[in-house]
């Protein structure tokens, strides 16, 4: 299995890159921030709690998004493999998501950290909020989300280094040409 986490701050592209690289490796798509709106539209118990974190800019609690991913991993077990797309967000996360796969056989194959400097972050998001009607794209949500980002979830980065797992990809310049670098990393651990 190709098992692929897709890392990097708040607008970095994570959701845009993983449109191209499921229909480049037919990879079965994990986004939590996806799973997490979904459930705010259904108005499910979930939904409802979720979207109190979700407004301020604030982490929905490990424990929802961890079953959330453990469940969804359990059901697809014969998945070519997987894109982790906002996932994991804390060091919690990262190492229950170890655990889940090493549970199934299987392990992270590769981290692909998109760097974008944070001027460039709060414009996307803030362009984006002019039409995404997502609560969270104006900018205190989007100021607040980039200080969780620098202390909840920059120490995961530290974690795949060491495990060799980190590829840092410049995540500026056009969506092809950024993905064109996570290509030239993947390829050869396609076999
Ligand atoms: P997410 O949905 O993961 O939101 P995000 O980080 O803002 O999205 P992303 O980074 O994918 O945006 P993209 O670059 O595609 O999370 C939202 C919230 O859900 C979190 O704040 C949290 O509350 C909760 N949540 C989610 N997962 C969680 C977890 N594991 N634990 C706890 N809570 C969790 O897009 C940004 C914009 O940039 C787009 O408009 C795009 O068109 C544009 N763009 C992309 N590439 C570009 C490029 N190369 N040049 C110019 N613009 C580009």
């Amino acid at each position: 299995m190709l098992n692929i986490v897709l890392f990097g701050a708040p607008g970095s592209g994570k959701g845009t890159q993983s449109e191209l690289l499921i229909q480049k490796y037919g990879l079965y798509h994990v986004s939590t921030g996806d799973i997490l709106r979904n459930e705010i539209k259904a108005q499910s118990e979930l939904g409802k709690s979720a979207e109190k974190y979700m407004s301020k800019g604030q982490l929905v609690p490990d424990e929802v998004v961890i079953g959330i991913l453990d469940e969804l991993i359990r059901r697809n077990p014969d998945s070519k493999g997987f894109i982790f797309d906002g996932f994991p967000r804390t060091l919690s996360q990262g190492e229950a998501l170890d655990t889940i796969l090493a549970g199934h056989g299987e392990a992270i194959s590769a981290v692909v950290s998109l760097e974008v400097e944070d001027e460039e972050l709060i414009e996307r998001l803030l362009k984006r909020g002019q039409v995404s009607g997502r609560s969270d794209d104006n900018r205190e949500t989007i100021e607040a989300r980039l200080k969780v980002y620098y202390n909840q979830t920059l120490p995961l980065k530290d974690y795949y280094d060491k495990q060799n797992k980190l590829k840092k990809i410049q995540g500026t310049g056009s969506i092809e040409e950024i993905f064109e670098s996570i290509r030239k990393e993947i390829d050869p651990l396609v076999n």
